[in-house]
């Protein structure tokens, strides 16, 4: 057995049930056989088995009272992955789907996402199993107010920075979180992202991860000699991250023809109607069932009604594609139905949508395939952005901040481009971003010696 796979079959004994966090590790590891053939001291310095330990996971009860009186408790969780390159830095997600093995496949990503970056930042993940659907503002208050109450111990602007959001922490989650640490610690600092613009958020924070998608996209299809403008795209999810890739496709002159959410999905031939989303989900926090009555010609499809294999949204035919809203959304059945519609990019805005046998489908093909750690990285970016603002005092315009994100994009898509080449897989930004991200990671662990 050679190190990658000796190493995966150790830790599937020392960490079992971990499945979600075993698809990210394959996915990495295999796509470093070319430069761990090539390189004893990764071996020697046993950085692979380093990097798959997490430097620290936190586990901790989270007691709650709901508006009947009852008392509630969830599991909270904080994995702090690897500070290597920077204090760790990454998002919370409050979903019941929550446990360690989903923390910790999105810690691991999130190391290498932000190694790519450029950016001085570690990688980590928290979250907790809570269900913020139909919970009121009060409620979600006091869940977030009891998850800081253990969280704030273990957090700081030079050793670990959380949110900036991922699914069900937004704006309002990170107001409430930011209030109690402020509470508990007496301290006016930038220990979170994605803050409100009225108290230390960075404008393009929350437009960041779905444009940055979408850049990345344009950037994917100017070195093949094309461009979005014009190009029907199948978008899912819609949330944070989904309603602003819609917003940047429209404004890059593509149209954006579908989302979904957890309950189905919405196909519209003339193109999405981007303000009534976001009102039902950035206010009224709706289901897009609702979206047919406003727009008869629209179809929607209930989850009940989606393919065995797959997902409805996969199945309309168009140029592009851009999963948006959660982990192995896309199947192999998926990717097979787009290529056959003639999906010539796949950009993914989500944290590992595609399943291991879709993305081997999209590099067989040689489409334009962009990896989540690669195409979503906006977004941890502008997050770091916002710390550098906050440190130095100050608040870049819109235009300023947007300027670098999309060189943030450009040169991630340089590098992980011209490291695919560098190994001998031209166009496979896969083994590009993996090799990147790990090369910058493994170096400075290295460097910094047995810890
Ligand atoms: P949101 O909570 O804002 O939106 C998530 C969307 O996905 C919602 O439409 C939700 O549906 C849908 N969804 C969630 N879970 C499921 C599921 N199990 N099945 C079907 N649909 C589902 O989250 P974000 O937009 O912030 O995050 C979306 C993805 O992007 C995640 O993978 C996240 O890790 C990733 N990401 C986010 C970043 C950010 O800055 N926010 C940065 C980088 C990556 P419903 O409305 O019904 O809940
Ligand atoms: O997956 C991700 O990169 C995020 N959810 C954003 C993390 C962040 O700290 O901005």
């Amino acid at each position: 057995m050679n190190y990658i796979h000796s190493t995966i079959a150790q830790l599937k004994t020392s960490s079992p049930a971990q499945c979600e966090f075993y698809q990210a590790v394959e996915e990495v590891l295999e796509s470093l056989e070319p430069i761990l053939e090539n390189s004893e001291k990764y071996k020697k310095n046993a950085i692979i088995q380093r990097l798959v330990e997490p430097e620290r996971q936190i586990m901790f009860r989270v007691p709650w009272v709901d508006d009947e009186g009852n008392i509630q408790v969830n599991k909270g969780y904080r994995i702090e992955f690897n500070s290597a390159l920077g204090p760790y830095k990454g998002g919370l997600r409050f979903h019941p789907s929550v446990n360690a093995s989903i923390i910790k496949f999105l810690g691991f990503e999130q190391i290498f996402k932000n190694a790519l970056t450029g950016l001085p930042i570690g990688g980590g993940k928290g979250g907790a199993n809570f269900d913020p659907k139909g919970r009121s503002d009060a409620e979600i208050m006091r869940f977030c107010q009891s998850f800081m109450s253990e969280l704030y111990r273990h957090i700081g602007p030079t050793t670990d920075v959380v949110p900036a959001g991922d699914i069900g922490v937004g704006a309002r989650e990170i107001g409430y979180l930011f209030g109690q640490y402020k509470r508990l610690t007496g301290r006016y600092e930038g220990v979170l992202t994605g803050k409100s613009l009225l108290w230390g958020g960075s404008l393009v924070r929350k437009e960041a991860t779905g444009y940055g998608a979408v850049y990345f996209a344009d950037y994917m299809l100017q070195a093949r000699g094309d461009s979005l403008q014009g190009k029907r795209c199948l978008v899912s999810g819609a949330g944070n991250v989904a309603i602003y890739a819609i917003e940047k496709l429209y404004q890059m002159g593509a149209t954006p023809v579908s989302c979904s959410d957890s309950r189905g999905t919405v196909y519209h031939e003339s193109g999405i109607d981007l303000n009534l989303i976001k009102c039902l989900k950035e206010q009224s926090r709706d289901c897009l069932s609702v979206y047919k009555q406003t727009h008869p010609d629209a179809i929607y499809i209930s989850v009940n009604d989606y393919p065995k294999d797959g997902h409805a949204v996969w199945r309309f035919n168009a140029a592009a594609a851009f999963p948006c809203a959660t982990q192995n959304e896309l199947t192999q059945a998926d990717a097979s139905a787009l290529l056959s519609g003639g999906c010539l990019l796949v950009s993914e805005g989500a944290n590992m949508p595609s399943t291991k046998e879709a993305i081997d489908c999209f590099i067989a093909a040689k489409i334009a395939y962009g990896p989540g750690k690669a195409a979503n990285a906006g977004g941890v970016a502008t997050s770091q952005l916002e710390m550098a603002q906050n440190a130095s005092m100050q608040s870049w315009t819109f235009e300023e901040v947007d300027e670098k994100l999309k060189q943030i994009m450009k040169n991630i898509f340089v590098t992980a481009n011209d490291t695919a080449t560098e190994f001998g897989e031209p166009g496979n930004l896969l083994l590009g971003a993996n090799i990147a991200g790990f090369r910058r990671v493994a170096d400075a662990m290295i460097e910094q010696g047995v810890v």
